[in-house]
């Protein structure tokens, strides 16, 4: 499957973990898996994400932390987080290896969680500075070798550059769509694993439908691009 839900919750939700849960429930068929933020992670704290790593079980759970540290702080981090039941954690590809991602990729491996970096990012910011540097970013993940790399879906051009130079060995996942102007399935067209989907399926009425009406507008898109 090729969608990942962000579970962003809004200020004036009081509940966010049956928040959560009921978005869980209500897409778990169609979805790859979830992804946690400070959003979530700062208001549910240890208890909630737990809750959540029990609903999601046998999925992703992605805490999107976007760490950036020197090794030690983010190996920490990366270790309480996989007491909660996390298996997959987001840092920033910017501190560079030694001293920071090298020590935090090899105790991912230690406790079997999947190291994700950012490479690039979706807001129109993104180009001020961490473009500019996207080939570094690029050899950066060449040598720490992680499950999955963060790219925006809002700009395929990098997604496609990124595929080529990592080859199919790292997985590629792509936020910005809905809300942020992406459509469905480009960013899988230009060589992306996963859609990363918050607003657009948990900010409507009815999240359900809203994930099954990606998945068959990515398909649609993919089944075009494809050809
Ligand atoms: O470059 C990035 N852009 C981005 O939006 C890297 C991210 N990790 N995200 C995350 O994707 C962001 O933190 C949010 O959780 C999700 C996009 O949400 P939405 O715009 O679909 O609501």
């Amino acid at each position: 499957m090729t969608l990942i839900i962000a579970l962003d919750p809004p200020m004036n939700i009081d509940d966010i973990v049956e928040w959560s849960l009921n978005i869980i429930r209500s897409t778990f068929e169609v979805s790859s898996g979830y992804k946690i933020g400070l959003p979530f992670i700062l208001r549910a704290g240890a208890d909630g994400v737990k809750e959540i790593a029990r609903a999601v079980s046998g999925k992703l759970l992605i805490a999107d932390l976007k760490l950036a540290d020197i090794g030690y702080i983010m190996s920490l981090t990366a270790r309480f987080m996989s007491t909660l039941g996390v298996n997959a954690i987001i840092a920033h590809g910017f501190v560079g290896f030694k001293g920071a991602l090298e020590e935090l990729k090899s105790t991912c491996d230690n406790v079997n969680m999947k190291l994700i970096l950012v490479l690039a990012m979706s807001h129109p910011g993104a180009s001020e500075i961490m473009e500019k540097v996207f080939d570094d970013m690029l050899k950066l993940a060449e040598r720490v070798s992680p499950w999955g790399a963060v790219l925006p879906a809002t700009n395929t051009k990098l997604i496609t550059r990124a595929r080529n130079a990592l080859g199919k060995q790292i997985k590629i996942l792509a936020p910005g769509v809905g809300v942020q102007g992406a459509k469905p399935g480009e960013a899988l067209c230009a060589g992306a694993d996963f859609e990363i989907v918050g607003r657009a399926i948990t900010r409507v009425s009815n999240p359900k439908e809203a994930a099954f009406k990606m998945i068959e507008e990515q398909k649609q898109r993919l089944r075009l691009c494809q050809h």
